[in-house]
């Protein structure tokens, strides 16, 4: 077997055939043991025991979030249960939860996929990692755990909440990594800097590995210059794994896929069709040798491409771009498709305004409106009205040439928007 190391540096003919490998294993496992795989393989007409290459598993039948709803509880499983380890839920909130299982050997592998966020920084033994991603169904607490014991550092469970003492963590215990959201590492720092402290100086942090949500470059450069650390941005999905599907190295050039345990694909989310290295479009995950939870062309509804080229670091596993957005996201105004995001690179444009924004969706005569509620800097005079009628109105007009569509905007008091302990809600949905 390679040495954990020499996976990441691997030729990519090498790579390849263990990806091969990983999916021809993948897709009998899942049609001898998971019924919903048998029958749509057979409906697809996918020979599971016909895959001679990378390219057949494209005759293969996507797998979608419905399709593992719908088998709740235990349909999906691939082992029995006496294998199954662990299990964790995504969150649920649209309806049924989908469900994660882990035999010894996922959680082994999960833990390996996120250390190698905390190596990529050049961090491990020696260095403490203070975990506030919340513990529990949600991936995010556990998988940074195994992660960080994974990595030889110190490890500190503390999960989500209660910011102050956080805080007083932080500045105690000479954390050097910190695991959260990155909304919620702003909002530290943010309380940090009211509570008159200066987290370069007060702190000791070195690397913040955020994700779990989409965030802006301009949203990564003011945590980097509020902190003073580096942010690698860390993908996942309760679906696949949870968070280690890909990580960024120092590069901050894209997130290396951990391809030594899932084959990725983006596929143009109309029409399911393959796109070329270089295209956005709907990130397709299979895993190669997830025992418990196996999934043979999961549709994220995640938008990214693969970066063309290979990365500075010397690093062969290929990278995913940062997110848009997810295609449910997608705001559609007017006939435009939107992202969130990049009405937040506008925004970013702008230093009066803070981090702290939502999109609100209201209908008026039965078009749909869309109000961008942004917190205006704490430096800037909230009170000298004229200035922020003129700032509203530069900020409509950039957002109109940028986007071609027009939204609304309307500046507010800083600390207004509800901050959040894990993902930020940064779309409100009025419409009736
Ligand atoms: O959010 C797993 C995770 C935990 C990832 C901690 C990173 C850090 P779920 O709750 O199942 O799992 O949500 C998965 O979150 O399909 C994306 O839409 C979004 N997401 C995850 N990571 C990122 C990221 C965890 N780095 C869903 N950038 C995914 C943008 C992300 N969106």
């Amino acid at each position: 077997m390679a040495r954990k190391d020499d996976v990441l540096t691997m030729g990519r003919d090498q790579i390849a055939a263990l990806q091969l490998e990983g999916i021809k294993k993948t897709v009998i496992c899942c049609y001898e043991n998971v019924p919903f795989y048998k029958r749509s393989f057979d409906e697809a007409g996918f020979d599971p025991y016909g895959v001679k290459s990378l390219d057949d598993l494209r005759k293969a039948p996507f797998v979608t979030k419905q399709d593992l709803r719908d088998n709740y509880p235990y349909g999906m499983l691939a082992v029995p249960m006496e294998d199954v380890r662990e299990i964790h839920m995504s969150s649920g909130t649209t309806g049924v939860a989908t469900v994660g299982a882990y035999t010894d050997h996922d959680l082994d592998f999960w833990g390996d996929c996120f250390a190698r966020g905390i190596s990529y920084a050049g961090c491990g033994r020696g260095d403490v990692c203070q975990i506030c991603y919340g513990y529990g169904l949600f991936t995010g607490g556990l998988g940074a755990h195994y992660g960080s014991l994974a990595s030889g550092a110190t490890t500190i469970p503390i999960s989500a909440g209660n910011t102050e003492r956080q805080i007083r963590v932080l500045r105690e215990m000479g954390s050097t990594i910190l695991c959260c959201t990155p909304s919620y590492a702003m909002h530290i720092a943010d309380t940090a800097i009211a509570m008159g402290l200066d987290p370069v100086r007060d702190f000791n942090l070195k690397v913040g590995i955020h994700g779990a949500e989409a965030f802006s470059d301009g949203f990564r450069a003011q945590l980097e210059q509020k902190f003073g650390y580096k942010v690698l941005d860390v993908y996942g999905l309760t679906e696949t794994m949870g968070p280690g599907v890909a990580v960024e190295c120092l590069e901050q050039d894209g997130l290396h896929i951990a391809e030594d345990h899932f084959y990725c694909e983006i596929v143009d989310p109309e029409t399911g069709e393959p796109l070329p290295d270089g295209e956005w479009g709907e990130l397709v995950v299979t895993t190669l040798d997830r025992e418990a939870s196996p999934v043979v062309r999961y549709r994220t509804r995640d938008i990214t491409r693969i970066v063309p080229g290979t990365c500075a670091c010397g690093r062969t596993h290929r990278r995913i771009d940062r997110l848009h957005g997810r295609t449910d996201d997608m705001l559609i105004i007017r006939g435009v498709n939107v992202f969130p995001s990049q009405i937040e690179n506008v925004m970013r444009e702008f230093d009066q305004v803070s981090s702290w924004y939502q999109i609100e969706l209201t209908t008026s005569n039965s078009l749909d409106v869309v109000t961008l509620k942004a917190e205006v800097d704490p430096r800037f005079d909230f009170d000298s009205t004229g200035a922020i009628d003129q700032l509203q109105k530069s900020i409509q007009a950039r957002l109109k040439t940028a986007l071609s569509v027009g939204v609304r905007v309307r500046l507010v008091e800083p600390m207004s928007i509800s901050r959040s302990e894990g993902k930020a809600k940064r779309v409100i949905d009025l419409r009736g």
